[in-house]
């Protein structure tokens, strides 16, 4: 009797340590050496505490639905050594140019009727200019926001002005990824730097827009560069609202086809980590889910993972996505339920 009555008091105090760390106040000066010790914690320990930082500041039986459109594919002069898209590596992706603002509206109110809260638009772009081919984005990113979806973006770098121009069109989020950290940047992009990547991120701040940006694993950087990734962004004045996780998409042509398949404990202690240290944020369970069955990917909810993408199409951008059909099913059997707009 004596001793459960002990163990119900140690659990106790656990459960209070625990609850102070889920309703603190959010932190921007994270250090590499507790990014890591976080990551490196024992797994059901480390997804416990993301599970109750998760259940303390977000409705966890909620996921928040994002459609992702291609809506201009291929033939980038960047040479980012993951990406099906470079126009340098041969890859038996489709090229497409801009779609037309018909095709995109159409795209986005099947996507509202399936049940999406977000609507995703990519242009394979090294950088926006300021051309028609904008003119028309600015004209997309107006009819989707009338459709009632939170519109996001992701173009490539962009000025401040480029970013107002786009927040006055009614644009929400943008999309601009770290991809990796600023130490292993240049293994993996030559064609801009780790710096540009900040300054556009800043862009969108300036703009009033609301930021979207995360990484990939499975690059072939260290856990340590996978911290000093996360610790960027947590340090950021204002975290990132969404942080998106993605498990490397292994593309035939590029330079990383060959790379390993990213192991899910890895996905589960990276999610759980970004979600320790950016509590308040969405963090989105990228590509890699058709890699995954439905119990890995329970793994990655629990962690705190509480947004995919999803859509009628199947697809992310050029690599393939679970179908609509199959991500109601595990939704259903999870328990877990679309997110209404957050804005
Ligand atoms: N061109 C723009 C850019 O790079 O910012 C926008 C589109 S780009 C495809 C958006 C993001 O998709 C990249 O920053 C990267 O994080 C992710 N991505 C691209 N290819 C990927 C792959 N093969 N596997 C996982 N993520 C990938
Ligand atoms: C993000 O972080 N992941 C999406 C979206 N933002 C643009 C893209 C994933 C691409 C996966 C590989 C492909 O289909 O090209
Ligand atoms: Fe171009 Fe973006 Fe792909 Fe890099 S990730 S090659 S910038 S489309």
């Amino acid at each position: 009797m004596k001793d459960i009555f002990a163990c119900k008091i140690i659990n106790g105090n656990a459960m209070k340590e625990i609850n102070e760390i889920s309703t603190k106040e959010l932190r921007h000066n994270w250090t590499k050496e507790e990014l890591l010790e976080i990551y490196e914690r024992p797994l059901l320990e480390l997804v416990y505490e993301a599970a109750t930082v998760h259940h303390t500041w977000h409705k966890a039986n909620e996921v928040q639905l994002s459609t992702l459109l291609s809506v201009k594919t291929g033939g980038c002069p960047e040479d980012c050594s993951y990406c099906g898209q470079a126009a340098r590596y041969h890859t038996d992706i489709q090229v497409q140019s801009l779609l037309s603002t018909a095709t995109v509206l159409a795209h986005a109110r099947q996507a509202k009727d399936n049940g999406a809260s977000r609507f995703c638009m990519a242009a394979a772009w090294r950088e926006v200019r300021d051309n028609r081919d904008f003119d028309r984005i600015i004209e997309m990113v107006k009819g989707v926001n009338e459709i009632g979806l939170e519109v996001c973006c992701t173009l490539g770098m962009l000025t401040e002005q480029q970013a107002i121009r786009l927040k006055e069109a009614g644009l929400h989020a943008y999309n601009h990824n770290l991809d990796t950290s600023e130490e292993y940047y240049e293994e993996i992009i030559s064609t801009r730097k780790f710096d540009q990547r900040i300054g556009t991120i800043n862009h969108a701040r300036q703009a009033g827009l609301t930021v979207c940006s995360g990484g990939i694993i499975g690059l072939g950087e260290t856990h340590a560069d996978r911290m000093a990734m996360l610790r960027t962004l947590a340090n950021m004045e204002q975290h990132p609202e969404s942080v998106p996780i993605n498990a490397l998409a292994r593309v035939k042509g590029t330079p990383l086809e060959n790379n390993p398949k990213v192991a899910l404990w890895d996905m589960v202690r990276m999610i759980a980590t970004a979600r320790i240290v950016m509590p308040a944020s969405m963090v989105r369970l990228s590509a890699g889910r058709l890699e995954m069955t439905e119990t890995e990917q329970a793994w990655c909810f629990m962690a705190g993972a509480n947004s995919i993408f999803t859509g009628e199409r199947e697809t992310l951008l050029v690599t393939p996505n679970p179908s609509i059909v199959d991500d109601r099913i595990m939704l259903e059997n999870l328990g877990l339920k679309p997110m209404k707009r957050t804005n």
